[in-house]
């Protein structure tokens, strides 16, 4: 299985299973000098962690980073940076009944049918759990970012189910509550949402968006480097992820051309529907990305699907698992969104020399 790399100049590589002994990265490329400390990167996987809260999946993991190499003496060496997290609350028991069954909507059967094998203990590969070391390296890219550029990047839940939850940005209280929802007057809303979803056994979608702020002008490359297309397969490559817009995304179908073109003074654009980006390059602009999360596969209430020797049979799915998995994706399209854009930096530099 190929493919467990991601980014160019920037270059990261995720290993591990979610009830395996460990999951971790390695990061290539990134420049040395940086001052990082397992602290503050323990701080970003803490606002991804399950179980803290009752609308997230109940496993209990530490998620302790260890930095393995590339950082002496408090900075980064400009070696490879070798990040492990241990896996310390897996249940595989749990997944006994599934070992010879798809769960439908579930990524069981395509790696089935393609490698002929899979570690069927809690998805295995496919785990959410792997979005761990994403948020690792992103806390890293994120902080190279906000040292040399001043770039800050943000996320939020847009939509839960059918509750849109971001007519008010109030950007302070956005970690204040479970949800990473911007409005804190929606909050009571969406516990109530959760609560019954989460009786009635079921699972429901979200929206998550991202902005990016104070990202200089020049980022990405015609025709096959565009900065929105590496966007969209870095937030298309995390697990659930089943839609990309930047800026007025699929909104723009319906607008007129007047509407959509975002007018230009000495005092800058009026408007941002190209999301930050013209021509696949930055415009200086917040470039800002929304991805939809699909509901979790890994239901309790039976459904029909079929086994490994292509029986009908009846599938429920035990475990610990999040009824919404937009809502622990905040941080995840955040660090997304950061090594996209250390790696388009870079790959500027190398190309512009500035
Ligand atoms: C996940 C199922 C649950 C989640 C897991 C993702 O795990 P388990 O295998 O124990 O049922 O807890 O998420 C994490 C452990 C994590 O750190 O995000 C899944 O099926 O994707």
């Amino acid at each position: 299985m190929s493919y467990n790399s991601f980014g160019h100049v920037l270059r990261v590589s995720t290993f591990g299973e979610s009830h395996g002994p460990a999951i971790g990265c390695v990061i290539d490329g990134c420049p040395p000098g940086l001052e990082i400390t397992t602290e503050e990167i323990r701080s970003e996987l803490l606002r991804r962690a399950t179980g803290k809260s009752r609308h997230t999946s109940q496993r209990r993991e530490k998620d302790e980073v260890q930095i393995l190499s590339g950082v002496f003496e408090g900075r980064t060496t400009g070696t490879p940076i070798a990040l492990l997290v241990e896996n310390t609350d897996a249940k595989s028991k749990d997944y006994e009944n599934i070992k010879r069954q798809f769960r439908p909507g579930h990524a069981d059967y395509t790696y089935w049918k393609k490698y002929g094998i899979r570690d069927y203990r809690g998805g295995g590969r496919s785990s959410a759990r792997e979005t761990t070391m994403r948020v690792a390296a992103g806390a890293l890219a994120r902080k190279w970012l906000m040292v040399n550029l001043s770039v800050e990047i943000q996320g939020w839940l847009a939509q839960l189910g059918p509750i849109r939850t971001d007519a008010v940005l109030d950007w302070d209280s956005i970690d204040d509550n479970p949800f990473f929802c911007p409005d804190p007057e929606r909050v009571p809303e969406l516990e109530s949402f959760m609560d019954s979803l989460r009786k009635s056994g079921d699972s429901v979608g979200a929206r998550v968006n991202v902005i990016a702020r104070n990202v200089p002008v020049g980022l990405g490359a015609p025709v096959y480097g565009k900065l929105d297309a590496d966007l969209a397969s870095a937030m298309m490559s995390i697990n659930a992820s089943k839609g990309v817009e930047i800026g007025a995304g699929f909104d723009s179908v319906a607008q007129k051309g007047t509407e959509h073109r975002d007018e230009m003074t000495r005092e800058g654009f009026l408007s941002n529907n190209a999301g930050g980006i013209l021509g696949g390059i930055s415009s200086g602009q917040d470039v800002i990305v929304s991805t939809a999360f699909k509901p979790t596969s890994s239901l309790r209430i039976p459904c029909r699907g079929l086994d490994i020797d292509g029986n009908e049979v009846e599938i429920v799915t035990k475990g610990r698992h999040d009824p919404c998995v937009g809502i622990r994706a905040t941080p995840i399209v955040e660090a997304m969104m950061a090594l996209v854009l250390m790696d388009h930096v870079l790959l500027h530099r190398a190309q512009m020399g500035n």
